[in-house]
């Protein structure tokens, strides 16, 4: 009896085990067609590309035949595509057959989010040649500042044991058009070039190609020495050079389309040339030199700084522009969007534009290392527009970093661009339900960096939710707003860096880390004292603002004129100055903070009246994520004013709510989340 009560209690628990919603599906949630006719499917075509176009079209598509033409005269598309309704066929055209799945998932998506089919009239060319995740997933399975558990990558398991999470991984890439991953850390293991672990890499490239997906690695520049046992890993040594041409040409013989190098040199203790006297256009150019022949690149990070007295917003510059002109042409610089760290809000880099002969790609962090990891609901897509709508005056008015970026402003060469991944091994995939949406925002804007946050944000509620209005509309609006309100309650008005030590969770403008770098105390940064707050970066100061072409070296070296969202990142800015809107800075910094409190609890009142149009159980676990973010909100506020009000002595302003943590205990929480800085 108790048996059978056993296998009743599973047999009914298996219909609701399967269809949980776990957010494991993410947006890719097409109507199954289970039994309804299939729609014509016509091409000429026949490859594993072609044949994932067709599954797809012939366990979702609902709509008309749907042709899938191999076009060669539309070239100029790059992997774009069209879609065109010609009678009573839907037909997508293609140079490439990425693009052909490209148009497919195109279509999908249209029906999903129930646009009218019938007279499509599209055209689609990418904004970027190559559209890069980046993973910080070390061998040993852990992620650099993941927050969705380890690795998606079994290298133990690799290459017999073949997760189905690979596959997955791929589809929903190639749905949003990411058609380049690189794979492992930049703080990289030379372990990653062991022919064993080539192998597992064949595994993973073999699986991902269908999808349009080329592999690329992180590697260490040692690893010549290390992995190889020569003496050094001169750039310059012959013995080098021949050590990384025997490695190439092994990898091609195993990888034949492998994509090429990431490489993080002379950042952070990583070793690179300059442990040899060299530069980095001499190690890059040793690298370019030995992909060249299989038409591999080289993509070369620009974030570096030393522990100098120099300002760490003005070293990357300092070190690349004269470089300008030095690199081979399969050599990209991929610097992040900001010069310090992927903040909540920071200036854009100056280096972008300032190198005129040399390609340049953007990286922006998916993955929320400042911005409260997977617990806090932040939508990127209005951060990643705010630095791709920069406008640099690099070529004069009008040279966003967009156009400089995509070349439509300079000669053609090869296009990037790149997201530091979100995804782990939780079922979700990203830990919070609404980072998704900034995996998906990445890989529509790297498309199409034209898109607006909002069009993004309605895509994916749509797909991924529901396309009820009533669960749409309010919701968008937390998305939108969502990433200003967490730069009000963490750092408004250009603060930046101010978080704790190492993990970078939590506030800590105490910081003061003696014995350590200076640029590794959040005190650096923000410089409060008697007279105010904000690091003074112009000609009175480090003069950052110099790097800037005219006329924003002017506007940002000018306090009367610097965007206020900028102000104490380029200003030392006095306590009573008195803000746009007649409120003294101070009191301007405590109303930001608490309306930065205020929006998350509406939020919270948001999600709690939609709760009818969603299922439960991601219902419940948001709410449970916003209750973490508001409290973390209230604890952001309350460390940040109490202690910056021991240096302005004013009173927090009587509307504000009062504190409700004591200083002393905020300064004495310790995370234990481990890292170095
Ligand atoms: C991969 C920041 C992060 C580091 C990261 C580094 C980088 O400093 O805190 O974890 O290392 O950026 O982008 O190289």
């Amino acid at each position: 009896m108790k048996q059978l009560q056993i296998y009743l209690f599973l047999f009914l628990m298996i219909p609701l085990a399967v269809f949980a919603e776990d957010g494991s599906k993410l947006w890719l949630r097409f109507p199954a067609k289970n039994g309804i006719s299939t729609s014509k499917i016509i091409t000429k075509s026949n490859s594993a590309t072609i044949n994932i176009a067709k599954k797809e079209l012939s366990s979702h598509w609902f709509g008309s035949a749907v042709e899938l033409r191999l076009d060669p005269s539309l070239k100029n598309l790059k992997d774009g595509y069209t879609i065109k309704s010609v009678k009573n066929t839907t037909v997508i055209s293609s140079s490439m057959e990425n693009g052909l799945l490209y148009g497919v998932y195109h279509i999908l998506r249209l029906q999903q989010t129930k646009v009218d089919l019938s007279k499509l009239n599209i055209t689609e060319k990418p904004s970027y040649d190559l559209r890069f995740l980046n993973h910080w997933d070390n061998l040993d399975g852990t992620i650099e500042r993941g927050y969705a558990g380890h690795s998606l990558w079994k290298w133990e398991d690799l290459p017999n044991k073949i997760s189905p999470r690979y596959g997955e991984y791929a589809r929903a890439n190639a749905s949003i058009g990411i058609n380049a991953t690189v794979l492992n850390n930049v703080n990289a293991s030379p372990n990653m070039l062991r022919k064993d672990y080539l192998q597992k890499v064949k595994v993973l490239a073999d699986i991902f190609r269908p999808y349009g997906i080329k592999v690329y690695l992180s590697v260490n520049f040692s690893s010549p020495k290390v992995l190889g046992g020569l003496e050094n890993s001169d750039p310059l040594n012959k013995d080098v050079q021949k050590w990384w041409k025997d490695k190439a040409s092994e990898i091609y013989k195993i990888i034949p389309d492998f994509g090429g190098f990431l490489v993080k040199a002379n950042s952070e203790g990583q070793p690179g040339p300059q442990d040899y006297g060299r530069t980095h256009a001499d190690g890059a150019n040793m690298m370019a030199d030995v992909l060249k022949p299989y038409g591999g690149m080289v993509m070369w990070r620009a974030f570096v700084y030393s522990p100098s007295k120099e300002d760490r917003a003005k070293q990357a510059y300092l070190e690349f522009t004269p470089l300008d002109g030095q690199f081979r042409e399969n050599v990209i610089i991929q610097i992040k969007n900001g010069p310090v760290d992927f903040q909540p809000r920071e200036a854009f880099n100056p280096l972008f534009g300032a190198m005129k002969k040399t390609p340049q790609m953007v990286e922006f962090q998916i993955t929320q290392e400042y911005l409260g990891f997977s617990n806090h609901l932040v939508f990127l897509a209005p951060l990643f527009k705010e630095t791709l709508d920069s406008d640099t005056y690099a070529d004069g008015k009008g040279s966003t970093i967009a156009k400089l970026t995509d070349r439509s402003l300079r000669p053609e060469k090869m296009t990037a661009i790149a997201g530091v991944a979100n995804i782990g091994e939780d079922t979700n995939w990203t830990g919070h339900h609404f980072a998704q949406a900034n995996w998906y925002a990445f890989g529509r804007l790297a498309w199409n960096h034209n898109l607006s946050s909002d069009q993004i944000a309605d895509e994916w509620l749509k797909m991924t939710f529901t396309d009820d209005q009533k669960f749409v509309n309010p919701v968008k609006k937390i998305m939108l707003t969502s990433r200003e309100t967490a730069v009000d309650y963490m750092m408004p008005l250009g603060l930046h860096h101010i978080f704790a030590n190492g993990h970078h969770y939590g506030p800590e403008p105490w910081g003061n880390y003696k014995g350590g770098r200076p640029d590794w105390s959040p005190v650096y940064y923000h410089q409060a004292d008697r007279v105010g707050l904000g690091f003074d970066r112009t000609k009175t100061g480090s003069n950052a603002v110099s790097q800037y072409f005219s006329p924003l070296n002017e506007i940002y070296g000018n306090i009367k004129t610097t965007p206020e969202n900028l102000i104490l990142w380029f200003h030392h800015v006095p306590w009573d100055y008195q803000m746009k809107n007649g409120k003294t800075m101070w009191n301007e910094l405590c109303f930001k903070y608490d309306s930065g409190v205020k929006e998350v609890r509406n939020y919270q009142n948001t999600w709690d009246s939609i709760k009818p149009y969603i299922d439960a159980e991601r219902f419940s676990a948001v709410q449970g994520k916003l209750k973490i973010q508001q409290e973390d909100a209230v604890w952001w506020k309350d460390a940040c004013l109490q202690y910056f009000q021991t240096f302005s002595k004013r009173p927090i302003p009587a509307e504000i709510e009062k504190p409700v943590h004591k200083l002393e205990d905020l300064k004495k929480i310790k995370l234990n989340m481990g890292h170095h800085n």
